[in-house]
C-alpha cells in the first residue's frame, strides 16, 4: 500500500520538454488543469500529495518520477540519462527528506531514470534504454542488497522507458505493449496485451487496489476491469505530447 505521493506543477518552459511524439506543443493551461486532475485521483486512492512548486529552468520537471526511486526500505537518488533533466534531481532532495532519513545515490558513469525502474514485491525489474545505462543499475542493484531488496535488468529496444510498455498491477497481472508482450523476462506474469492504437495506456498505475488508466483508451480500459479493478481516468493529452505517462507525473510511497 502507498501512502503518500510528490508531484511537481508543470512550468510553463514545459513548451521546451523532451520529446519524440510528434504530437504539437503542449498546451500549458490544459496540462495544470490536468495535472490538478491526477492530483485529486491520487487523493481519491487514500495518497496524501506534497505538491512541489514549477522549475521554470527544467521544462521536464513535472516528471518527478525519473528522479528518485522511493522503496519501502529506501530513497535513492538517480543520475538521468539525459542531461538537460540531470539538474532536477538537486530539486527533490528536500521532500524526499520528509520522509527518508537517509539518500542513497546513482553516480556518473551510471545514469538511471527511474520510469525505467518496476517494483515487483521486494523486486525492481530496470530497463536498459537510451537513459538507463549497465553501470547505473548495477550501482543500483548494489544498494537494493543493502536493504534485502533485489534488482535485475531488462534488455529493451525501441520504448523510452521501461514502463513506457510495462505495469504492474498487482496480483501477477502485467500490461504490456509491443516488445513486453513476449519478453521473457515476464514469463511468469498474466499478461494483458495492449494493443498498438492504444499503447499509451500500457503505463496505467496501481494505487492501493485502484487502477489509473489514462483517458480515451476504451480496450485498455474495459480490459483492467474485467480483471475486477475499480479504475480512475485521468486526461492526460498535455503530457502525452511530451512522452510523459501517468505514472511519470508522481512518486507514489
Ligand atoms: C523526457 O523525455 O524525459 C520527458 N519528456 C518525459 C519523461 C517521461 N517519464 C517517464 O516515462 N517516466
Amino acid at each position: 500500500m502507498f501512502s503518500n505521493a510528490i508531484v511537481r506543477t508543470p512550468c510553463k518552459a514545459m513548451l521546451a520538454g523532451l520529446t519524440e511524439a510528434d504530437m504539437g506543443l503542449p498546451d500549458y493551461d490544459l496540462a495544470c488543469e490536468q495535472h490538478q486532475e491526477y492530483i485529486t485521483a491520487l487523493q481519491e486512492c487514500g495518497l496524501q500529495v506534497t505538491v512541489l512548486p514549477p522549475l521554470e529552468s527544467y521544462p521536464d520537471s513535472c516528471f518527478v518520477e525519473d528522479v528518485a526511486l522511493l522503496t519501502p526500505k529506501c530513497a535513492i537518488l538517480t543520475h538521468p540519462g539525459a542531461p538537460s533533466r540531470r539538474g532536477e534531481v538537486q530539486h527533490i532532495v528536500k521532500a524526499v527528506e520528509q520522509f527518508y532519513p537517509n539518500l542513497e545515490h546513482i553516480n556518473l558513469p551510471g545514469t538511471v531514470e527511474a520510469g525505467d525502474i518496476m517494483m515487483v514485491k521486494n523486486h525492481f525489474y530496470i530497463g536498459i534504454s537510451a537513459r538507463t545505462n549497465t553501470q547505473g543499475a548495477e550501482q543500483l542493484i548494489d544498494i537494493l542488497g543493502q536493504y534485502n531488496l533485489t534488482g535485475s535488468m531488462v534488455e529493451m529496444s525501441a520504448l523510452l522507458h521501461l514502463k513506457t510498455g510495462v505495469s504492474y498491477l498487482e496480483n501477477n497481472h502485467l500490461l504490456t505493449f509491443d516488445e513486453m508482450h513476449n519478453h521473457p523476462t515476464f514469463n511468469q506474469f498474466k499478461r494483458i496485451e495492449i494493443a498498438k492504437d492504444e499503447s499509451y495506456a500500457a503505463n496505467s498505475v496501481w494505487i492501493n487496489g485502484t487502477i489509473l488508466v489514462p483517458k480515451g483508451f476504451p480496450n485498455a480500459l474495459k480490459a483492467i476491469q474485467q480483471l475486477g479493478y475499480p479504475t480512475i481516468e485521468v486526461s492526460m493529452s498535455e503530457f502525452q505530447k511530451l512522452d510523459g505517462g501517468l505514472s511519470c507525473l508522481s512518486l507514489r510511497f
